[in-house]
């Protein structure tokens, strides 16, 4: 007793002159690790490699409590590689061209670099005050001309393996201001121009696009990479196989009609055509009685996006073109109608509609009073009548009302009818794909200019590699418009031809951003190498990334983009292996404090400055960690920090109040007992990190602290078990909280770095629990006895018991009608 009142004493004194104060201790830190360059990653080939690799951060200014979420725990991983004697590579950079930074010049007259540059150097403090591993030596920005030259470098060798190409392609247009809008631009439901609120129309411009479709069979298989369901799912969707056939029609003045469908056995029952809107066959088949319906239907349709065309609920609305086409199985004239749910940006813009099994073809026909023919009888199915339907059957079933084809079984239709139209030699199986060529034109200033001349007499002309970088004009003028201002420098475009030497005209429109972070992660190899994008050594030795973290709001483009152009690159002679990122994984999403998602305008956002000020950063990586699954995320709950910053203290007080204790009290059990929890605890930090479960990776270590308090309170301080397990729970303290586990590692007088410390090995046979003999009783009587751990619980025990084999054995198959659990003796079943 009077021992621990003695302690509680010497605990108080301590508190007040050496209490944990992170503002003091965390900047020290950092500044050391900076000056020490501990974190900086170089080509050895002597070690194992590891390219962690976090998403780069959009230069938008502040950062979020987000980025933290998503980079904190990723830095804890990184460490932990770090400190198991990986070689590990953690690089960070600014994702810096964009239309938000025009946005900012447009409204608060800053030119687009300024501002930028200005938020980069406020991110990189705040990227600072993480204390995370980032070696700052191989930052890379996407607007810095020493960057984008390799950027329009890609693009020229894309170029030249002829995997880019010009093409009319619509964009939104503003009737009334004259100009391209973005896509932001285009606001509400009525699809207005944001600035004059003019209904907002398509307009062909002329635009560069890659070749990813050429990719799309490729792109569909992951079978290398280590990613989440769910991205490959989306990735899958987005890129969107069908199998089916592609059929020609004919109108009646002989112009084929291609339709790509999925249900070719169905084509005796087409009975009618739509064409998209768009379709270029429109004009020739409309009849002069339908010219103006139609051209007003068009007017409307090509208006809406693709996403509320297709919006399935939707009424069905459509004009007939007055036109006929030839069903080319059955030489029957059917009509030809426009309609916009056809897209022209899927298959070929046309379809032929077979309203009896197509549900939208069904709705549409019932609609505007077209014929309904069955063609399929699905299993089951009686007989089908047209008249009577009331929606369509989508199923397979036995072919009717078909032809030569008629009862083949709806196991071989796909392919016979397939086989049939073959044999006519008018249509054959096909493969179709939702994914588009990646259109990279955008009509705007802060972007990377696309390398190409336009000579009048050359015609389409690419830079030559040697007057790399184009570089963006600084002085230009601020114009609200949707058009790139380089249009209307004075003198920028201006140039010579590269092939004829004449005047010529530089392309105006720059690259879509997500080229720039196509490639990011290549730049970090060597960002300010300058005889190539990067450095050959560098990639050799460090690609693949090992282990990517980010948003899942990125599934689809930039990781669909990414893996494309490593492919691309791969099949140029650039790239080497088949992916870029083996491992991927998402973290979810912090909300604010009301569980809404943070916004400026609902002012519920979390300023990561404010907390870090306030409770530290070590406090704030460990709430993070510890307050939510770190793939789903929540919303920020300002008690729970609490929580963990009262184990942060008493990690501090129990490290500090022991440093010095002397012998100890010998208990081999006590010592026994915290020494199984030292290895269970390395055992469970070491798996949960490899596997991002960061939430108990700070519940564990929450206990070992406790079972340390324990301990100094039952007075084993100073013996060996004692000390081993304090500086074991600051080692495994060193990837989640860096900072204090440096400064106690470092007031133990234990060599710096802890960062450079071996991450410590756990004893299987030492974790184990102590095992004791259960006795199994069937109704009354000892049947079987088995081993279980010592601190097994009624439920597991019970459990235990049940499973027994001999207990079985003697319950003979009866439902047990009780079971007493005598804890640590015995388990009685009472049958
Ligand atoms: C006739 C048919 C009969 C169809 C039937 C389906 C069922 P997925 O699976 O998404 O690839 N289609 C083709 N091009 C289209 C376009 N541009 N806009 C809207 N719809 C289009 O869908 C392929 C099916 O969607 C195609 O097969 C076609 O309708 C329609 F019992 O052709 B089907
Ligand atoms: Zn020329």
């Amino acid at each position: 007793m009077s021992g621990a009142n003695k302690r509680q004493k010497t605990r108080s004194i301590a508190n007040e002159i050496d209490r944990y104060h992170a503002v003091e201790i965390e900047p020290r830190w950092q500044a050391r690790w900076e000056a020490d360059q501990l974190y900086k990653a170089e080509v050895d080939p002597e070690r194992k490699k590891f390219y962690f690799l976090t998403m780069l951060p959009y230069t938008s200014g502040d950062m979020h409590i987000g980025h933290w979420f998503a980079m904190t725990p990723s830095d804890a991983r990184a460490r932990y590689l770090r400190m198991c004697g990986y070689n590990v590579m953690f690089p960070i950079g600014f994702d810096a061209f964009g239309l938000p930074a025009e946005n900012a010049a447009i409204a608060r007259d800053i030119h687009p670099k300024e501002w930028t540059y200005k938020n980069i150097e406020n991110m990189r403090r705040q990227l600072r005050t993480m204390g995370a591993v980032w070696d700052w030596s191989r930052e890379a920005i996407s607007a810095d001309p020493k960057y984008y030259h390799w950027t329009q470098w890609f693009f020229l060798k894309m170029f030249a393996n002829d995997l880019t190409y010009k093409k009319m392609s619509p964009v939104d247009w503003c009737p009334q201001c004259n100009t391209t809008l973005a896509r932001e631009q285009v606001v509400g439901e009525k699809r207005v121009c944001e600035r004059c609120g003019t209904p907002v129309i398509k307009k062909d411009l002329d635009q560069w696009f890659f070749r990813i479709t050429n990719y799309a069979e490729e792109l569909l298989d992951f079978s290398t990479l280590d990613w989440p369901e769910a991205v490959k799912l989306l990735q899958t969707n987005w890129i969107g196989r069908s199998e089916g056939a592609s059929v020609v029609f004919k109108t009646e003045d002989g112009d084929p009609i291609e339709v790509f469908t999925t249900r070719p056995d169905t084509l005796w029952g087409a009975t009618f055509m739509v064409l998209a809107p768009e379709h270029p066959l429109v004009d020739k088949l409309t009849t002069p009685a339908q010219h103006e319906a139609v051209h007003e239907y068009i007017t409307e349709a090509v208006r809406q996006t693709d996403i509320e065309r297709e919006a399935l609920d939707k009424e069905k609305t459509g004009v007939f073109t007055g036109g006929f086409a030839i069903n080319p199985v059955k030489d029957e004239r059917i009509p030809v109608w426009i309609a916009d749910y056809v897209l022209m940006t899927y298959g070929t813009g046309a379809i032929m509609a077979v309203p009896a099994h197509d549900q939208r073809d069904f709705e549409f026909a019932r609609t505007f009073n077209l014929e309904i023919r069955p063609a399929i009888l699905p299993d089951g199915v009686e007989s089908l009548d047209g008249e009577t339907m009331t929606e369509a059957i989508p199923a397979y079933g036995t072919m009717i009302n078909s032809g030569p084809l008629t009862g083949t079984p709806g196991d071989e239709s796909f392919n016979r009818a397939n086989a049939y139209l073959e044999e006519k030699g008018t249509g054959k199986f096909a493969i179709n794909y939702r994914l588009h060529d990646w259109l990279i034109s955008r009509q705007r200033y802060w972007g990377a200019p696309i390398p190409m001349v336009i000579c009048t007499k050359c015609g389409i002309v690419p830079v030559p590699e040697d007057q790399l970088p184009v570089v963006l004009p600084d002085d230009i003028e601020w114009r609200p418009t949707g058009e790139s201002p380089l249009k209307f420098h004075p003198t920028w475009k201006n140039t010579t031809c590269p092939e004829c030497g004449g005047p010529a005209e530089r392309e105006t429109d720059t690259m879509d951003t997500f080229m720039c972070s196509s490639w990011y992660h290549l730049r970090y190899l060597s960002p300010d190498y300058d005889k190539g994008p990067f450095d050959q050594k560098e990639y050799d030795y460090w690609m693949p990334v090992d282990s990517y973290t980010g948003g899942m709001e990125h599934a689809t483009m930039h990781l669909i983009y990414t893996r494309f152009f490593h492919k691309a690159f791969r099949d140029i002679g650039i790239m080497e292996g088949h992916e870029p990122m083996l491992q991927q994984r998402n973290q979810g999403q912090i909300l604010g404090p009301d569980g809404q998602r943070m916004s400026k305008s609902r002012g519920n956002v979390v300023d990561p400055d404010e907390q870090v000020q306030k409770y530290g950063a070590d406090a704030v990586r460990a709430y993070l960690m510890f307050g939510y699954r770190w793939s789903e995320g929540g919303p920020w709950n300002p008690d729970n920090i609490q929580g963990v910053i009262r184990w942060l203290n008493r990690t501090w007080m129990v490290v500090l109040d022991t440093a010095d204790a002397k012998g100890g009290k010998s208990d081999p059990e006590a010592e026994r007992a915290l020494q199984r929890k030292m290895h269970q605890t390395i055992k469970q930090v070491s798996h949960d990190i490899e596997n991002f479960e960061f939430n108990t990776v700070i519940s564990a270590l929450m206990e070992l602290t406790n079972e340390l308090s324990a301990s100094r309170d039952a007075g084993l301080a100073g013996t060996p078990a004692f000390k081993k397990a304090v500086e074991t729970l600051l080692l495994l303290m060193a990837p989640p909280t860096p900072h204090i586990a440096e400064e106690l590692w470092a007031r133990l007088g234990k060599p710096y770095s802890i960062h450079n410390q071996p991450w410590p090995d756990y004893d299987p046979e030492l974790a184990k629990e102590e095992q004791i003999t259960l006795i199994v009783q069937v109704n009354g009587k000892v049947r079987d006895r088995i081993m279980v751990d010592a601190g097994i619980n009624e439920e597991d025990a019970r459990a235990a018991a049940l499973a027994s084999e001999a207990a079985q054995r003697f319950m003979e198959g009866k439902e047990p009608k009780e079971v007493i659990v005598v804890p640590g003796r015995l388990v009685n079943i009472v049958v």
